[in-house]
């Protein structure tokens, strides 16, 4: 099994399409691991999003993030990271296909209500950015025991 990180970005809890969002994932199989809300703060999300440091997008993309509370959660199953990304489509929502996240929630790269690790190291090094190891349950699934 794979883990990945999601964050419900602040506009998906302005939105109340928090419970919505984490549906998609239930239904789609995902085992829900870890789950909170908290604001982001500065530093961490400066981590976050390091590779885009100098990106005309980034201070941008730093205060958005940072400017409300947002809803972390690690996702389980096979393949989590790739099965992850295909619900939530392509970064810029423009091309998001209709029936992603992205594709039906959002019309703004920037605000594009969503984050997923986007590949298995990232989701590693994001893990342990936004949860402690005490953080994170072990648990079977009654309905799906191979999860
Ligand atoms: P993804 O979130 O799909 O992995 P990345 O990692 O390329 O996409 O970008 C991280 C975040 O930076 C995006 N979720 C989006 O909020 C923001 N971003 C990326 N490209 C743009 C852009 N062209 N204009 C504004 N914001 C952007």
């Amino acid at each position: 099994m794979d883990r990945t990180l999601v964050i419900l970005k602040p506009n998906a809890v302005q939105r109340e399409l928090v419970g919505e969002l984490i549906s998609k994932f239930e239904r789609r199989g995902m085992k829900i691991t870890a789950m909170k809300m908290s604001r982001i703060d500065r530093n961490t999300a400066e981590e976050h999003y390091r590779e885009h440091v100098g990106k005309e997008f980034y201070e941008d993309l730093i205060s958005f993030i940072t400017s409300g509370p947002s809803v972390l959660m690690i996702l389980e199953s096979m393949d989590a990271v790739n099965i992850v990304r295909a619900t939530v489509g392509a970064t810029n929502p423009a091309d998001a296909a209709p029936g992603s996240i992205r594709g039906d929630y959002a019309t703004s790269p920037g605000h594009n209500m969503i984050h997923a690790s986007d590949t298995i190291e990232s989701a590693t090094r994001e893990i342990e950015l936004f949860f402690r190891p005490e953080e994170i349950q072990e648990y079977r699934l009654a309905v799906r025991p191979w999860l």
